[in-house]
């Protein structure tokens, strides 16, 4: 028996939290997921970029850490009780990215990281060799081994085109996503491999959540790699998502501004109908919306969907653990 989760990092991470409170609890025994079932996270790597020489991995690390008890809670990424020395430093030295910085704990885990990989152990063996020390509770499976990075062009008056493709990390971090997003270029998407254990973990689980992640840079890019569509369009398991917008508005992070861009509509509803129905193609059977949102269930339901309208506020373990049991309960 075993659950999948497809996952970005602070909203992924959030709703594991609530999922394994559930588990713990026995409030899923009902439905045969016991205390003990292995739940197999399959976490976005698009995020992921190089800088200073070093691999760094933020959804893999939040959901890691998070689990892990080793997050900074306010920021939802990066170490707690973290010190910036060593970003001190480089900025005295003038090197570039001095918007993007990582923490003197948060460190280690590139350096590890960024040596296992040059002594050529794949994404997957560093991610299991550090989750020996972090113990996460769950099954951290990279979408792919392969190199995948989230691009996103945004104007730019100064070039000739008038475009200009920024990373993914840019876009969020240094231009805080307050520029129009004119493409979403997922840069390696189309030559990428399923991580290993990643299409048995959805073609084998009982239950394969979609979070209330990213639709467009976190499950999006799960599903854009070669072979993960097929497995849940195939998978004997219920597929249920929970949708990331309320009220018409993401929660936090870039959402809106990522799904305007790419033509979806910004609502528990868009978001279902651009999932679609496995019954009809596409990949859920069943979708949780806000209570805010109960005028959209007939809507979701006319897409094919089983729908429920439920509170989604992440407010607490608490909270997060019922919205897990609805979704589980959406169709079983
Ligand atoms: P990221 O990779 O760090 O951006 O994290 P994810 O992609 O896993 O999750 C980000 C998404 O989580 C955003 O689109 C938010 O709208 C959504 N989100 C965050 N908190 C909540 C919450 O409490 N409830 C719901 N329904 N969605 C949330
Ligand atoms: N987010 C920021 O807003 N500013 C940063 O300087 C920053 C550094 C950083 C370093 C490591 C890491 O794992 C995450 C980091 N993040 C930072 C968050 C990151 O941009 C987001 O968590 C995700 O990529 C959004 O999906
Ligand atoms: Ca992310």
């Amino acid at each position: 028996r075993s659950l999948t989760v497809l996952s970005g990092g602070i909203g992924g991470a959030r709703f594991l939290q609530g999922l394994l409170h559930a588990l713990r609890a026995g409030r899923l025994a009902h439905l045969g997921a016991t205390p003990d079932v292995r739940v197999d996270v399959v976490v976005n790597t698009a995020d992921d970029l190089w800088v200073h020489g070093l691999k760094v991995c933020p959804d893999l690390d939040t959901v890691m850490y998070t689990l892990g008890d080793g997050i900074d809670p306010e920021r939802g990424w990066g170490r707690r009780e973290e010190s910036w020395h060593a970003r001190e430093e480089l900025a005295a030295y003038g090197v570039e990215p001095t918007w993007f910085g990582l923490g003197d704990r948060d460190l280690a885990t590139h350096l590890v990281r960024t040596q296992m990989l040059e002594a050529g152990y794949p994404l997957s063996a560093v991610t299991e060799a550090l989750c020996r020390r972090w113990q996460p509770g769950v099954r951290l499976l990279p979408m792919t081994d392969d190199r995948v990075e989230t691009h996103v062009a945004v104007p730019d008056p100064e070039s000739a085109s008038g475009t200009r493709v920024v990373h993914f990390q840019e876009y969020w971090v240094r231009l805080r996503a307050e520029v129009p997003v004119e493409a979403v270029v997922v840069v390696g998407q189309d030559t990428a491999t399923p991580g290993p254990g990643v299409l048995d973990a959805i073609g084998d689980a009982d239950l394969v959540i979609l979070p209330p992640s990213n639709p467009v840079v976190s499950v999006g890019t799960i599903l854009g790699v070669p072979g993960v569509r097929d497995a849940l369009r195939g998978t004997p398991a219920p597929v249920v998502g929970i949708s990331p917008i309320i009220g018409g508005r993401h929660v936090r992070g870039m959402a809106e501004q990522l799904l305007a861009g790419i033509g979806v509509e910004v609502s528990a509803a868009g978001v279902a109908a651009h999932y679609g129905a496995r019954s009809r193609g596409g990949l859920l059977d069943g979708w949780l919306v806000d209570s805010a949102d109960a005028g959209e269930v007939e809507r979701v339901e006319a897409e094919g969907l089983a729908c429920r309208a439920v509170p989604l506020l992440m407010t607490d373990d608490e909270a997060t653990a019922s919205m897990a049991v609805a979704a589980a309960g959406l169709v079983s």
